[in-house]
């Protein structure tokens, strides 16, 4: 047993290790080109610097605030029929000082702490304003161990009818956003709408697949003791299935947990499927207690992705750069030319036609060269201000010419860097080729060593044994401390 104990302890400091340096690499060495370069309005490590997080998706009375209920074995969520909970709630437990000085077993507080106090990682969220903000509550919950290192969104429920002008806010934007800070998105469906609102539809088809990893999100079939039998049972799963499958756009049928609530569904009589299929709540209970083990993955992807990104950027960058420095030569050598040849004319048109009466040789050279260097100077102030605005508007409106896109992840990368890339093209173009390759260098090597690496540490933990974390510790080349600050 003691043994036991001393492996955990020793995995969880060498996993902590892990996450720090993880968000080392990204507060010290992509946050400040991500911000530069406009690729994001907050640090990025704001969306991963707090606990692990849970997301629970379905439509409404999906069975979402019952789940959360049970799990934490307390009534912190209503729940009933109804749409009646239109609200984004993030449930975590309360702190060790807040438990002694709060009066309530669950402390409600408003929506705005959540999106201005800079431990949590939603200010990223303070863009859908007023509306939303008021539909964002945060929940304590007094002695709530399962909550230490986890915290677990409720959200509305997905509908049919209802515009983004009823709602107040793009309920898309925000589930999106919210699915890529989240380690596990759980998506909840009934028998009663196996898949059919529309609001779902427009999440599985494009929000889910676009923010978060198909690895992270698991199908539940909840409420299945309100089948009346097995028939019904296998009629609304085809139906879920064959839903799925046109709103994922794939194939094959992700793992669906056909689970139900068994305190809700007492008072029935009793289904005899039920018994033979088993209830599978405490594997969806189970993964929801695993989430936190998702984050060294999640923030090791997470690094992999940024730092992939902002090479696709200076990439871009470098070539604007280069295409620029060439066009300038060019038109530099073509003023230099040009005015070399008006020279040449001057001095020949006034040493031959004589113009201006009798003047010597050296006369007639003075002054084709006085007018050919005055020509020079005019054409860098104003001609070759202008030509290399023309060489800007043409970039830009071909901006595409500065990506490599042979391949899907390229092409991917290029969809979410060349809004920020136009931007900060438009609006600072001052930066030295030396600079741009130096990011460039740090990006690729965060990408190549960073991640990968610790990728490699992330396996090893699977066959680690007592004493040998420290052994880890010394060889692996990520597991320098960071000098300066602490992390968190
Ligand atoms: N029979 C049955 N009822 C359930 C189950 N889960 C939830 N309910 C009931 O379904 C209704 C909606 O549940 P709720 O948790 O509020 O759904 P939400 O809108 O997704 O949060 C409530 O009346 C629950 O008691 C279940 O597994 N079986
Ligand atoms: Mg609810």
């Amino acid at each position: 047993m003691d043994q036991d104990n001393r492996i955990n302890n020793d995995r969880e400091s060498y996993i902590d290790a892990l996450r720090k340096e993880l968000l080392y690499l990204i507060e010290r060495e992509l946050t400040p080109l991500a911000l530069k370069y406009r690729y994001s309005e907050v640090p990025l490590e704001s969306k991963i610097k707090w606990k692990p997080v849970v997301l629970l998706l379905g439509n409404y009375s999906s069975g979402k605030s019952t789940l959360i209920n049970e799990f934490l074995g307390v009534k912190v969520q209503h729940s009933g029929q109804a749409p009646t909970d239109d609200c984004f709630t993030v449930i975590t437990s309360m702190e060790d000082e807040e438990e002694l000085v709060s009066d309530h077993d669950v402390d409600e507080r408003d929506g705005k702490v959540l999106l201005y106090d800079p431990q949590y990682p939603f200010e990223i969220l303070k863009k859908y304003g007023d509306r939303f903000a008021s539909h964002f509550r945060l929940k304590k919950v007094r002695g709530a161990s399962k909550l230490k290192n986890l915290a677990i969104i409720d959200t509305p429920g997905m509908l049919d009818s209802v515009t983004e002008k009823d709602r107040g806010y793009d309920y898309q934007e925000v589930i999106g956003d919210l699915a890529q800070l989240s380690d596990l998105v759980l998506v909840l469906f009934d028998p009663h709408k196996a898949g059919t609102v529309r609001e779902s539809y427009a999440s599985l088809r494009e929000t889910l697949p676009e923010k978060t990893f198909e690895d992270r999100l698991i199908f539940v079939l909840n409420r299945i003791d309100e089948c009346g039998n097995l028939e019904d049972l296998l009629r609304v799963y085809g139906t879920l299935c064959w839903n799925l499958s046109q709103m994922t756009g794939r194939k094959d049928i992700p793992r669906i947990l056909l689970t139900y609530a068994e305190e809700a569904s007492s008072g029935g009589e009793p289904k005899p499927f039920l018994g033979y299929l088993g209830n599978k709540r405490n594997e969806l209970q189970q993964a929801i207690l695993n989430a936190p083990k998702h984050r060294l993955d999640h923030l090791a992807s997470f690094v992999e992705h940024h730092s992939s990104r902002l090479s696709t950027l200076l990439e871009a960058l470098i070539a604007y750069n280069k295409k620029r420095s060439t066009f300038s030569l060019r038109m530099s050598l073509f003023g230099l030319l040009g005015s070399l040849f008006f020279a040449a004319c001057i001095g020949l048109y006034i040493d031959l036609v004589q113009p201006f009466g009798d003047i010597s040789d050296g006369m007639a050279i003075f002054w084709g060269g006085a007018l050919g260097t005055f020509m020079y100077v005019g054409w860098n102030i104003l001609l070759y201000k202008y030509f290399m605005k023309f060489f800007h508007d043409q970039i830009m409106a071909n901006l595409d010419q500065l990506a490599n896109k042979d391949t899907q992840k390229q092409r991917d990368s290029w969809a979410k860097i060349s809004g920020p890339l136009a931007e900060f093209l438009n609006s600072d173009r001052r930066m030295t080729s030396l600079a741009l390759k130096k990011e460039y260098e740090t990006v690729n090597r965060i990408y190549a060593k960073g991640a990968q690496e610790i990728r490699l540490a992330i396996n090893q933990l699977g066959t680690i044994k007592v004493n040998q974390t420290q052994e880890l510790d010394k060889n692996s080349p990520m597991i320098s401390k960071p000098t300066g600050t602490q992390l968190d």
